[in-house]
């Protein structure tokens, strides 16, 4: 209800309480309750007497009725759950996914209150970010289910080009600007051993918040689209570019395989080349990161000429 209201607010100048009230069946008290609640979400509503209501602001939200009126996708967000605050994004996404929700449904939240990293670590998700989940159905064998996240990796940081924000990918899961973390992803996975349930696609994106925001041992390590730019971004714009950016190729990815994937993922990434330092399980292993391998994994050079291949771990970039 509360979005066909906003709906009929933004096509009029002025619309008459009465005139809300025949268009939705519903009495002008109910009206005004609905109004009121979309003023306390931060919706400026002007109320003038016998002419009605007036909408004079839209509020910083990842409201859907904004997102679906600039959305251009065939399928990524066609369903999307918009919380004020949530624990995690991906807690939700994995329970409706377990109901039955179709692929592309996208979960968002403007706080998550207990964010989560890979490993149990923390993901601090403080308001004016991007937070979301997307429902993932692919038709492929479990084992190729973390080519999903160079998948996104590719998406945000094709998106973020389009800002003409040159941001980089390390492998195998963060986005960096200028060498300081903007973006995270946590790709998790419901399979058996023939075949992927679903796949929840978590991505956090620092958009519109400040250094002051994070905690002191973080402050120096994060970055954000605002801190950068120095301005605030249209979160609704970027938000409908990536899932955009992130159907196309996600298509790619099903029809032509991890290949070209990969070779996007090479234009965009800062981790080849690079004297790197590998920490997977228990095993810690330096060298220089020379390749990426046919099935996503981080070829390692050590100094005395040795190649190892990791498919999951911590980089960190020396020098
Ligand atoms: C990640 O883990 O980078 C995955 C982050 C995924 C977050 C999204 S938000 C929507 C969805 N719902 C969730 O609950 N999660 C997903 P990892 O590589 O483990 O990195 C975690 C580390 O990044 C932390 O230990 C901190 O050092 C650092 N960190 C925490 N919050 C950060 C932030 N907002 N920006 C940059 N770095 C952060």
């Amino acid at each position: 209800m509360k979005d066909t209201i906003l709906k009929f607010l933004k096509g009029a100048d002025y619309i008459s309480g009465e005139d809300l009230s025949k268009r939705l069946g519903i009495s002008r008290t109910a009206v005004w309750k609905h109004v009121q609640s979309l003023k306390e979400q931060g919706y400026d509503i002007k109320s003038m007497p016998r002419k009605g209501y007036k909408l004079e602001g839209i509020p910083d939200l990842l409201d859907p009725v904004l997102i679906f009126e600039k959305l251009n996708t065939r399928f990524m967000g066609n369903k999307i759950y918009h919380h004020e605050a949530i624990t995690s994004t991906n807690n939700k996404a994995k329970e409706i996914a377990e109901a039955g929700a179709p692929e592309g449904t996208v979960v968002l939240a403007e706080k998550q209150l207990q964010g989560r990293g890979r490993l149990g670590r923390t993901w601090e998700s403080p308001a004016g970010g991007i937070w979301m989940s997307v429902i993932l159905r692919p038709n492929i064998p479990p084992a190729k289910a973390h080519n999903i996240t160079l998948v996104a990796a590719c998406a945000v940081a094709k998106t973020l080009r389009q800002y003409n924000i040159p941001a980089r990918i390390k492998w195998p899961n963060d986005i960096l600007l200028n060498g300081k973390k903007v973006c995270g992803i946590l790709t998790e996975l419901k399979a058996e051993m023939d075949g992927v349930h679903y796949l929840v696609l978590g991505i956090g994106m620092n958009v519109n918040t400040e250094k002051e925001m994070y905690p002191p041992e973080l402050k120096d390590k994060v970055s954000s689209l605002k801190i950068y730019t120095g301005q605030n971004l249209d979160r609704v714009e970027l938000l409908c570019s990536f899932l955009k950016n992130l159907e196309e190729q996600y298509e790619i990815f099903l029809n032509e395989g991890v290949g070209k994937i990969l070779e996007t993922w090479k234009q965009h990434n800062i981790t080849l080349n690079n004297h790197v330092q590998v920490r997977s399980g228990n095993e810690v292993y330096s060298g220089l990161a020379v390749n990426i391998d046919k099935n996503g994994g981080l070829i390692v050079k050590d100094e005395n000429g040795n190649s190892k291949t990791f498919y999951s771990g911590e980089v960190t970039l020396q020098g």
